[in-house]
């Protein structure tokens, strides 16, 4: 053995001995936080390769410091419904990391909201934002508010609530949050509105996602879906495949889903299925997407009710099912660990080609395991649903800037972003002595700047 690969062998067993500990460490200080723990496990393995050749990364403890939020803000958040009861939500703000650009990341309402979930996604977007090549950091928020069958006013009356609180944490250069599931245009807006009218001031570039004619950017709402679709397509392109005549199945139906859906169609693609919480529709000819928009941004309705319209498409209870469906390409666009490991070998046994994940976490470790063992082509969350996040910080640019860019101009921008993300994820996988895998590669990528600019900032 040279003593070059001596040297690389004994600072391999320094990596792992390192992770080992310190995932020992978040375990312990985190109790109870699986959600956290995955995402942080999964970072951490990624990261063994670039911890071995670049032994600065332990001696600067970065990763020690990663793992600990800069802070976490958690608090009450009251409100009256429509019958003049006081309900009690919790709400939390988890701000990661601001090495590279104020903290940023959406806002979840949905009723399985706790620390660990917040603190899974703001971890991870630490190492999304910075593949983005934008200056932006890691946040993330929410609350355990559940949206399904609130009237528009109880909505309202909990956003204004909710920003009583977190507007004394955020700001265009301080924290800027956004969407995620359950928080869409109309939540920004309310929420928008309390902010303005707390600090006085219009200050615009505080939260993105906003509507259209008050300072939101044409093709945010898009964004996800279209370069999660966009990043799969470059990812397929590499092997001489893409969604052109493919079998696309889709989980979810709200932001994400839709305009994947949209984006798969305008490649080519036939997409027969999608999902919501309570189960999923298999139509064979290809959902119709007028009539799923209709149903779900206009008139706020379940799946179920697009079998009434649609007679020749099924609706099954459940919406785990979904990945029985045989297709050439999955995208979980719904929610975390939507897809286990018998469901990926499922989709294996099926004959899927290609995963992109556009929800947050969507595959548990095991299926991603099982994706990659089979040389299913795989795009990880951090990579695939970068889009949104992308665009949001265009969103902020163009607020700073005091001007707006047409659709072309963000689109084009948009996929610039993507194949960027694709290029920067697979030159790390091949440095790193793992090419073409885009979970290291991706991971690791999103790492070293983040861990660049600590160290540059001083302990
Ligand atoms: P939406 O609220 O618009 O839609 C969420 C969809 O997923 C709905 O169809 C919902 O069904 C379904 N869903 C939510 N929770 C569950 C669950 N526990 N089990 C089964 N289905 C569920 O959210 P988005 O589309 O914005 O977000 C979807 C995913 O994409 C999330 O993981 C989010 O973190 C991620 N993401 C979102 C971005 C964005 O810009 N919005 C950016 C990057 C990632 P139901 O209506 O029945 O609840
Ligand atoms: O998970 C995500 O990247 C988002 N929900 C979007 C965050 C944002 O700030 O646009």
């Amino acid at each position: 053995m040279s003593i070059v690969k001596e040297v690389e062998q004994a600072n391999t067993e320094a990596a792992h001995s390192y992770i080992d500990d310190l995932f020992e460490t978040v375990q312990k200080r985190n109790p109870g936080e699986v959600e956290f723990h995955q995402a942080v496990k999964e970072v951490f393995l990624s990261l063994i390769p670039v911890l071995a050749q670049q032994p600065k990364y332990i001696e600067h403890a970065v990763l020690d410091r990663l793992v600990e939020p800069d802070r976490i803000i958690s608090f009450r958040v009251p409100w009256t419904d429509d019958k003049g009861k006081v309900q009690v939500n919790r709400g939390f703000r988890v701000q990661f990391s601001n090495a590279i650009g104020p903290y940023k990341g959406g806002l979840r309402f949905h009723p399985s909201v706790n620390a660990s979930i917040i603190k899974f996604l703001g971890f991870e977007q630490i190492f999304k934002n910075s593949l983005t090549g934008q200056a932006i950091g890691g946040g993330k928020g929410g609350s355990d508010f559940d949206p399904k069958g609130k009237s528009d006013l109880e909505i309202m009356r909990f956003c204004q609530s909710f920003m009583m609180e977190l507007s004394k944490h955020i700001g265009p250069d301080t924290d800027v949050p956004a969407g995620d599931i359950g928080v869409g245009a109309r939540e920004i807006g309310y929420m928008f509105g309390q902010y303005k009218k707390l600090v006085g001031a219009y200050e615009a570039g505080v939260l993105t996602g906003k509507g259209i004619g008050y300072g939101g950017s044409l093709g945010r709402k898009e964004a996800t879906g279209y370069g999660a679709v966009y990043f799969v397509e470059e990812m397929m392109k590499s092997v001489g495949l893409g969604f052109n005549g493919s079998t696309v199945v889709v989980s979810g139906s709200g932001n994400v889903s839709i305009y994947a859906i949209e984006k798969a169609i305008q490649l080519g693609a036939k997409v027969v299925a999608c999902s919501d919480s309570s189960g999923y529709i298999y139509h064979e000819a290809g959902i119709n997407l007028d009539t799923l928009k209709r149903l779900k941004e206009v008139e706020n309705r379940r799946c179920k009710d697009y079998v009434l319209e649609h007679p020749d498409a099924i609706y099954v209870e459940g919406c785990s099912g979904i990945w029985s469906i045989a297709c050439d390409i999955a995208l979980p666009c719904a929610t975390q660990n939507e897809i286990d490991k018998a469901s990926a070998e499922l989709l294996v046994n099926n004959g899927v080609k290609a995963v992109g994940e556009g929800a947050n976490m969507p595959s548990t470790l095991e299926a991603i395991d099982v994706f990659l063992d089979n040389k299913v082509l795989f795009a990880p969350a951090k990579a695939a649903n970068a889009g949104g996040v992308s665009v949001s910080a265009l969103e902020m640019a163009q607020n700073s800037a005091r001007l707006s860019w047409t659709l072309e101009e963000v689109d084009t921008k948009l996929q610039q972003i993507m194949h960027n993300i694709y290029s920067a994820s697979m030159k790390a996988s091949e440095t790193y002595g793992v090419p073409g895998n885009l979970v290291i590669g991706a991971n690791i990528a999103g790492f070293v700047k983040v861990a660049d600019a600590m160290i540059a900032q001083g302990v």
